[in-house]
């Protein structure tokens, strides 16, 4: 739980693989939007000065072939500001989404933490939304289905929407029962429970975001859905190949397996503090 006293800084994680097309334009679009620290937000959104003062965005760089590195160590905010949003940057060797993410949770270093797709599919005026939520729960899901039953996953494309619907109907009835968008790439997190369940994750694949919501049910962490903006942007990262779908389907199918001896956590008000 965190009280606001207690929030007092704040890590976005974004994992980029060959991400030099879209990241550039993404962090300019982040860090303008911290810069507004005494803006207001768009119309019944609590604005960036809502967020803690200490703000450190990480990328993490998914063993990209490309500038992406390059183009992070160059920016003007990369390595140490007063009190300016601060950009690092962490390598990884490429594996998948779930181990970039993985690495990048537990490198972080703020009292809350979110992670997010470097595209900005959800731009980053919705990141308070997540910081507000985790003021009485553990973990804030974005959710591309808004509460009018609206969903933002419609500017996908067909293939796309067609995948995810059988993806979902595998997952909820396997390991995650009623949370609707799993693979929503714009989750917070309080920082004892990141270290708890990124502790655990082991799928490095795109189906670690099902491992982790089956980790944090069966732990008993208090979740919190979020309705956020999303919009498909163009360059996705993900190739759809045959032995992508066999991965997924193993994936799925194993988390129960894996996870099966984890037990809950005690109740919130009998937990030590962090
Ligand atoms: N698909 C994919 N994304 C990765 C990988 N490693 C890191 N990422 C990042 O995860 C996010 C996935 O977003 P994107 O490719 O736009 O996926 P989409 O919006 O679901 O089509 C981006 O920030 C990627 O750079 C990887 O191995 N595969
Ligand atoms: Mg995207």
């Amino acid at each position: 739980m965190t009280d606001d006293p207690a929030a007092r800084s704040l890590s976005i994680v974004l994992p980029a693989f060959n991400e030099a097309a879209r990241l550039e334009p993404a962090l300019d679009e982040l860090f303008g939007y911290l810069r507004r620290r005494d803006g207001r937000g768009r119309a019944g959104l609590p604005g960036p000065a809502s967020l803690p003062a200490a703000i450190e965005i990480l990328v993490v760089d998914d063993g990209s072939t490309d500038r992406t590195a390059e183009l992070v160590r160059a920016r003007s905010e990369f390595g140490v500001h007063e009190g300016a949003p601060l950009l690092s940057l962490l390598s990884v060797a490429h594996v998948g989404k779930g181990a970039a993410v993985r690495a990048g949770m537990l490198a972080a270093t703020g009292d809350l933490i979110v992670f997010a797709d470097a595209d900005m599919a959800t731009p980053p005026d919705q990141i308070p939304l997540l910081v507000q939520a985790l003021a009485n729960h553990d973990l804030a899901l974005g959710s591309r289905i808004q509460p009018d039953g609206s969903d933002m996953r419609r500017s996908q494309p067909g293939y796309r929407r067609v995948l995810g619907r059988i993806f979902h109907g595998l997952a909820s009835a396997w390991a995650v029962g009623p949370v609707e968008d799993t693979q929503c790439g714009f989750k917070g997190f309080t920082r004892p429970a990141s270290r708890d369940l990124f502790a655990r994750q082991e799928i490095t694949s795109i189906v670690f975001d099902v491992e982790l919501i089956y980790l944090a049910r069966r732990r008993g962490y208090r979740i919190a859905i979020v309705p956020i903006q999303w919009s498909d942007r163009r360059g996705s990262r993900m190739r759809t190949r045959p032995g992508l779908a066999i991965r997924v389907l193993w994936d799925l199918f194993r988390i129960p397996l894996i996870h099966r001896r984890v037990g809950r956590l005690a109740p919130v008000d009998e937990r030590p503090s962090p």
